[in-house]
């Protein structure tokens, strides 16, 4: 029987990763977890901070958990206002969780890395797995090195932690948490709102990005995966699509034609510059058989249909 801690579960990944997995194993197996309260009443969440180990072991003791989606994180744009305290929450959490793994005390681990663990040194179409990564961004410096302590954490120890590096994604329920990505999904709220938008990446500025769902569903699969299959256990680059901002606003346009977009980079684009166009993830289709299901067209489609419901 599996009981899933899903921490950082208030987020933009976290909900709709906690919906699915409520969905599959049932509310009471899947408990949910956060520093901030939920916006919604959930019978089966706890507060937590994951930088305090203490709190982390006495809510795993509690619900037996044996499954960990470690999801909590301060992501590249927000890193770079707070440095030294977002380290503190990507490295000090990600161990309190590894530590709970190397005593036996929970069997699986997710926990996810990014596109920004590359840098400005590594080629930028089709970035390959093993592409030099070299991350110029706190976000990114922390996730490599989370990367590196979960595969330490495997070879020295048998942790079963498994990770995927995710490009920009993109959804609708939650807004996104301070990333360099988040102007894919602002787009849309200003073009459905019929309100100008200023977008702080340059119009040619083109970045991996994926569909929530797809992110959802391939986490899935990474986690049922046999453990023999994996042959990666830092993190599986994962593939869906690219686009620049002038790509995403010709896409709405088709929908809404009225839409103004202004460009006005700041320092998110010097992020954007350091990190991919594209990205191969032939590990990820040959060891547990990843295929992407949204293009852009569809996620624009998705997008645009289900913010107009809610407007
Ligand atoms: P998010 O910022 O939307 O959510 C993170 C959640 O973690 C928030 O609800 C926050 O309250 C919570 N949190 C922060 N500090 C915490 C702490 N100390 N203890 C407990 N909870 C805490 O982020 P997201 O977009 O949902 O991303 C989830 C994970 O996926 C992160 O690790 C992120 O690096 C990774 N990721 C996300 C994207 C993306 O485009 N969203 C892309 C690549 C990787
Ligand atoms: C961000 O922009 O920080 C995230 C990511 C790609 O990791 N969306």
């Amino acid at each position: 029987m599996k009981k899933i801690l899903v921490i950082g579960s208030n987020g933009q990944l976290g909900l709709e990763l906690l919906t699915a997995l409520r969905e599959k194993f049932g509310s009471k197996n899947v408990i949910s977890s956060d520093i901030s309260d939920p916006s919604h009443a959930d019978t089966y969440f706890e507060k937590l901070d994951a930088r305090d180990a203490i709190s982390l072991t006495s809510i795993v003791e509690k619900h037996e958990i044996n499954h960990v989606y470690h999801l909590a994180a301060i992501l590249s744009a927000n890193g770079e206002l707070n440095p030294i305290s977002s380290w503190e929450v990507n490295m000090k959490t990600l161990l309190n969780v590894l530590e709970l793994g190397r005593k036996g005390v929970i069997e699986r681990i997710f926990w996810p890395s990014s596109i920004a663990v590359f840098g400005r040194d590594t080629p930028k179409d089709h970035t390959d797995q093993n592409a030099l990564t070299n991350p110029s961004t706190v976000y990114g410096i922390s996730k490599l090195a989370g990367e590196k302590w979960c595969q330490y954490y495997f070879e020295k120890f048998g942790v079963d932690v498994r990770s995927i590096r995710y490009p920009g994604l993109i959804s609708h329920k939650v807004q996104p948490g301070g990333g360099t990505t988040d102007y894919a999904i602002d787009i849309f709220s200003k073009a459905i709102s019929g309100i100008p938008y200023n977008c702080f990446l340059n119009a040619d500025a083109s970045l991996p990005m994926m569909y929530i769902d797809d992110a959802v569903r391939g986490t899935l699969m990474l986690m049922e995966a046999s453990s023999q299959n994996l042959s990666i256990r830092t993190s599986y680059n994962l593939n869906a699509t690219s686009f620049s901002p002038a790509e995403l606003t010709a896409e709405i346009k088709k929908y809404i034609s009225g839409l103004q977009v202004q460009y006005k980079p700041d320092y998110r684009q010097l992020i954007a510059e350091t990190w991919p166009r594209s990205i191969d993830d032939q590990p990820a289709r040959s060891d547990w058989g990843w295929k992407e299901a949204y293009t852009l067209s569809q996620i624009t489609a998705e997008m645009i249909s289900a913010l107009s419901m809610k407007k």
